[in-house]
Order: structure tokens, then C-alpha cells, then sequence
């Protein structure tokens, strides 16, 4: 999607600065008994995809304000996700939503992203809105609705997501539902839960062999007393209930506040259930914020995890990383190469960590010092490797600075006339 003789020459502009910063760091993370050349190829073998979603200007509940040239079909929404992955180069994969991508050949959808140079990530059913002509609403739940009709359209809109996945070479269904309640009374915690099961177990049924289920969990809203799969608890139980293929996604801003989000994470991987995250931040509640604009050390503490993990050789170990933000004020292919950088570097950070020290101190019950160690690797500044990662991946070592002299946006002013409600479905 952009001009490689542009790129080049703006890069040209920062090469010999990289280079220099680059060396410095090589030479003090060599004091460290640290290889910069093996961290660089961590950093340029990690990737994270990006929301199909996310490339649309979202909004809140209060209003929407339009983005220009914001793409309103997949097709446009693709030539966004490829001029993110043009230059941060770490997000070839897009997760779509459905129905909000659905076109009536889906092959046309794999055949673009091809033509990109972009794969599909996990696929998102949608239960908790309502579409036009649909039988039955959902304005009272989906896969627990107390109405059985309903809660078979659900089944069959999740299986509809597998059949589409499977068009554009998806191997994982993300179910997220907004079913819940607000009165004190309104459900029955138990029989409302028991009916998800049951419509999850239809849906796990009808997965591929070689298809994987996540469940994401949500404290709240839409619903605001209670949520079916409101934390952590309901969906391991949910997991586990299901079968070896379903595992619990965490998405960042679906806590409350002051959650201790890491050790959520390690109690997953130790109980062979994560299935991966969805990277965003929050200061409230699912703000869906730029991801590490705001807590980057517990992005930095999810990657100590994570490493920990592939250390230990964790068992079923395979997670799918992936951002998932709603971007306001920004234009979210800026918002989106941003973050995925952020992701970048926390798990390059976390990669700094000296593993064998981190554990004597643990062993020792040394507390200040296991907390100095994480901070050594936290506190280094490991913009040069990811840089240098871009760089060498064909990428920009400016991202934002490269996307600003292109003017992507007003060159497809005439292409993409301004539409209210795009079909990000995010309104
Ligand atoms: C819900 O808040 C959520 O995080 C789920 O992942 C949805 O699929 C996504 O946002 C888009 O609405
Ligand atoms: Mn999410
Ligand atoms: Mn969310």
C-alpha cells in the first residue's frame, strides 16, 4: 500500500542514528552478558494482529465523530491493516468480525488479504447486537437466553463464523457475549449459565478438528449487575466444561481496576487454558485505550509470564496475541502501529529479564532484589532493537513520522466519501 521509495528514503534520514543507538545498546546490554543480535530476532519473529474493527473510527455510547477517509467495507478495511503492517511489519494477521465482514463470496475477502500480504487471525461472532431482519432479538442474552429459539440463532450465527472462517483460512472462533442482566433477580445465575453451556457444547461441536474456541470473559456492559462469563472464574470453568480446544482469552480492559492481570494470566497458562489476549488498556473499565499508554509495566509483568512459560516448556502453550481498541481521537492506523509497537516492546523488555537471577532471588526470599531485576529489564529503553527490527523487516523506523508525509488520508478523500455508520459496527 506504500511508496517503497518513499520509505526508503525516509529511513534514510534515521539509518546512521540507528545504527549508532543500536551499537550503544549492543555494548551495554553485552556488559549485561545479553546478545543484542538474539533479542533482535525475537523481536522480528513476534507479531500480534490487529482487529478488522479497529481500522474504523470508533465511538462511545454518547457519539461518534467520523474519521476521514475511514474505510467502510473489509476490502477497505484490509488496505488500512496493510499500510499498518507495511509499516510496523508485525501484523500480517487481521481477526475479522462477523457479520460486520461478511460479503456474500468470502473468497473475494481471502483473495484481497492475499493480495496484501495479510493472513486471518481468530474470528469474533457477534450475539450482542441485533441485525437487521434477524428473527429473534437479543436484547435479553443470546447463547443463555431463557427462550430456546433464540438462543439456537446464536448457536447458528457462531456456526455461520466457523463456516466463513474456514472461506478465509481461520483456525479459532472468539466467542464474546454481552448477556447478563440488570436487576438484582432478573436471572437465575445458574440456570443462566447452564444454558450458555449448552449452547457452547452445540457450537464446540460443530468446530473443526483442528479448530480452536476462545472465550472471552467481561466484567460489564452492556449488562451492569451481572455478566454470564464475567471474569477469569466463569470462563476457566466454561473452558474446562468444554473440552482440550477451548481456552480463556484475557483482554485487558475487561477487569476492574487494580486486578492483578499477571497472575490471572499464570494461573491460566499453569491450567493449560490461555488462549491468548487482547491487547488494550483501560483506566476504568474496557476504555479500549492505546495499548501501554497508560499501565506499560503491567503489559511488561504479562510478558514476564509469557516468557516464563516458554521457559518452562508450559504444556499447550500456544497463545494468539492480538490488539483490540477503539480509537476516538486518533486515526487508528496511527493508533494501531503504535500499539502494536508497545505489545513489541514489552515482550522485548521482558526478554531482558535474567531468568536464573530472577529465581535465586525468589528462592532467597529476597524481595528487593527479585524486584530490582525485573526493573534492570523494564527500565531499559529497547527502542533501538525494535527499530532495528522494522528496519531490517522492510518496515519504517518512523512509523507515525513516515505515515504523516504520505497523507494516506486525504489521498483516499474521493475513494472513501465520509459514511456515518461504517461497518465497524462500532457506533
Ligand atoms: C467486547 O468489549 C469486546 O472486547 C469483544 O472482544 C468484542 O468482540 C469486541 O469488544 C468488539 O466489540
Ligand atoms: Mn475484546
Ligand atoms: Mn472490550
Amino acid at each position: 500500500m506504500i511508496d517503497k521509495s518513499k520509505l526508503a528514503e525516509a529511513n534514510a534520514a534515521h539509518a546512521d542514528n540507528l545504527q549508532h543507538d543500536y551499537d550503544a545498546l549492543g555494548a551495554h546490554l553485552a556488559r549485561r552478558g545479553v546478545d543484542i543480535a538474539d533479542v533482535l530476532e525475537k523481536a522480528c519473529e513476534f507479531a500480534v494482529a490487529v482487529p478488522s474493527w479497529g481500522a474504523g473510527t470508533g465511538g462511545t455510547r454518547f457519539a461518534r465523530f467520523p474519521g476521514k477517509s475511514e474505510p467502510r467495507n473489509i476490502f477497505e478495511k484490509l488496505e488500512d491493516c496493510a499500510v499498518i503492517n507495511d509499516l510496523v511489519c508485525i501484523t500480517g494477521e487481521v481477526s475479522p468480525h462477523f457479520p460486520w465482514d461478511v460479503v456474500e463470496d468470502m473468497g473475494e475477502v481471502k483473495a484481497a488479504a492475499d493480495s496484501h500480504g495479510l493472513t486471518f487471525g481468530p474470528v469474533n461472532s457477534n450475539t450482542f447486537q441485533d441485525q437487521v431482519g434477524q428473527a429473534h432479538s437479543y436484547k435479553y442474552g443470546s447463547l443463555s437466553h431463557s427462550d430456546k429459539s433464540t438462543r439456537d440463532q446464536a448457536v447458528a450465527h457462531n456456526i455461520d463464523c466457523i463456516e466463513w472462517g474456514k472461506a478465509i483460512g481461520s483456525d479459532v472462533l472468539t466467542v464474546w457475549v454481552g448477556d447478563g442482566s440488570n436487576f438484582a433477580g432478573q436471572s437465575n445465575f445458574t440456570r443462566q449459565f447452564e444454558r450458555y453451556l449448552t449452547s457452547m457444547e452445540d457450537i464446540y461441536k460443530a468446530l473443526p478438528g483442528d479448530w480452536r474456541m476462545f472465550i472471552e470473559h467481561k466484567m460489564f456492559e452492556p449488562s451492569f449487575y451481572s455478566t454470564v462469563i464475567q471474569d477469569w472464574g466463569s470462563n476457566i470453568l466454561a473452558a474446562q466444561h468444554l473440552g482440550d480446544r477451548c481456552f480463556s482469552l484475557v483482554d485487558l480492559g475487561h477487569h476492574a481496576p487494580n486486578v492483578n492481570i499477571e497472575m490471572i494470566v499464570a494461573r491460566l497458562i499453569q491450567f493449560e487454558k490461555l488462549a491468548g489476549f487482547h491487547f488494550n488498556d483501560s483506566k476504568y473499565g474496557d476504555d479500549d485505550l492505546d495499548s501501554g499508554s497508560l499501565h506499560p509495566f503491567q503489559q511488561f509483568l504479562i510478558f514476564n509470564e509469557l516468557i516464563d512459560a516458554e521457559h518452562r516448556g508450559a504444556k499447550n502453550f500456544r497463545p494468539e496475541y492480538m490488539l483490540d481498541q477503539s480509537h476516538n481521537m486518533t486515526d487508528p492506523i496511527e493508533s494501531l502501529a503504535t500499539s502494536a509497537v508497545a505489545v513489541q516492546r514489552s515482550y522485548v523488555q521482558a526478554l531482558l529479564i535474567n531468568r536464573t537471577e530472577l529465581e535465586g532471588y525468589q528462592d532467597d526470599n529476597d524481595a528487593m532484589m527479585a524486584s530490582q531485576c525485573l526493573k534492570r529489564a523494564y527500565q531499559t529503553d529497547v527502542t533501538p532493537i525494535l527499530s532495528m527490527a522494522r528496519f531490517k523487516a522492510g518496515g519504517a523506523i518512523d512509523p507515525v513520522g513516515f505515515y504523516r508525509s504520505l497523507n494516506y488520508r486525504d489521498t483516499l478523500e474521493t475513494k472513501r466519501p465520509a459514511s456515518a455508520n461504517p461497518s465497524s459496527g462500532i457506533v
